[in-house]
């Protein structure tokens, strides 16, 4: 597969400042539309043979993709989408997971309002940031994001389902107020959204599926606290430690 963007990818300081100011940005062609092609055919081609965690209408959920399809392990480690995190986060970064996400044609669902962090089992991560890559054209009419700006401080929430319409705004009643911002993706195009931006996805209502790829990243200083979660139950990790190891690789090491 064929990377045609330069390795030493920069975000301009108008982007950095956009995301820090309201807790997401877009990052048009953060991959080039061949590359989002080939992808969208390797990420149909990994959750056919993988499986999927969550197989409903709202999405067709694969988790750690990259550690079982090399295909697929080329856009998680993509340089470009781990020198923008860094560059967006402004501190050392480490791979917490990736996701391929499938909206399924037709009448899917929303994927409903949430925060990421509330559902993984971290401590001393101020910076989580995913990056939610648009493997074909996304608009608002086959499951685009949707943010709400400026929230990412609301650090106390609790996790909320992502199927219960009212769920997050039971938690938050004040951001049922604020303003939206809905963000259309053509392939290739990212947003990349801090861990406490409260966002929500659009249901499907084209004839064809919206594939996307998320890779999620974490302060390298995170710590374990022992919850549980379906990436870490498995690894026997000691509650205390830094998340390390071969599982969550420094954002560094694939900036090369
Ligand atoms: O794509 C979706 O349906 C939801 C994605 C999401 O919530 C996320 O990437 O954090």
């Amino acid at each position: 597969m064929t990377q045609t963007a330069p390795a030493a990818f920069s975000v301009s300081p108008a982007l950095k400042a956009v995301y820090q100011r309201d807790g997401f940005v877009h990052v048009p062609s953060i991959i080039s539309r061949e590359e989002a092609s080939e992808f969208r055919a390797a990420a149909l081609s990994a959750t056919a043979r993988l499986g999927a965690i969550s197989d409903n209408a709202m999405f067709r959920q694969s988790v750690n993709v990259w550690r079982e399809d090399s295909a697929m392990a080329k856009l998680t480690q993509h340089p470009n989408v781990a020198a923008a995190a860094e560059q967006l986060a402004g501190v050392a970064l480490r791979l917490w997971h990736d996701q391929i996400l499938i909206k399924p044609a037709l009448s899917s669902k929303p994927t409903e309002f949430h925060q990421d962090q509330p559902y993984w089992p971290h401590s001393a991560s101020t910076h989580p940031i995913s990056a939610w890559i648009a493997l074909v054209d996304v608009p608002v009419e086959r499951g685009c994001m949707t943010f709400i700006p400026e929230a990412q401080g609301r650090t106390e929430l609790p996790p909320t389902s992502l199927a219960a319409q009212q769920g997050f705004f039971d938690v938050a009643p004040d951001l049922m107020w604020s303003a939206r911002v809905t963000v259309p993706l053509r392939a290739g195009d990212c947003t990349f959204h801090h861990g406490r931006c409260p966002h929500m996805a659009t249901p499907n209502f084209t004839d064809e599926a919206r594939v996307a790829h998320v890779v999620i990243f974490v302060d390298a200083a995170t710590i374990y606290t022992g919850s549980k979660h379906v990436v870490t139950d498995p690894l026997g990790l000691e509650a205390g430690a830094v998340l390390d190891g071969e599982m969550f690789p420094r954002a560094s090491s694939f900036t090369r």
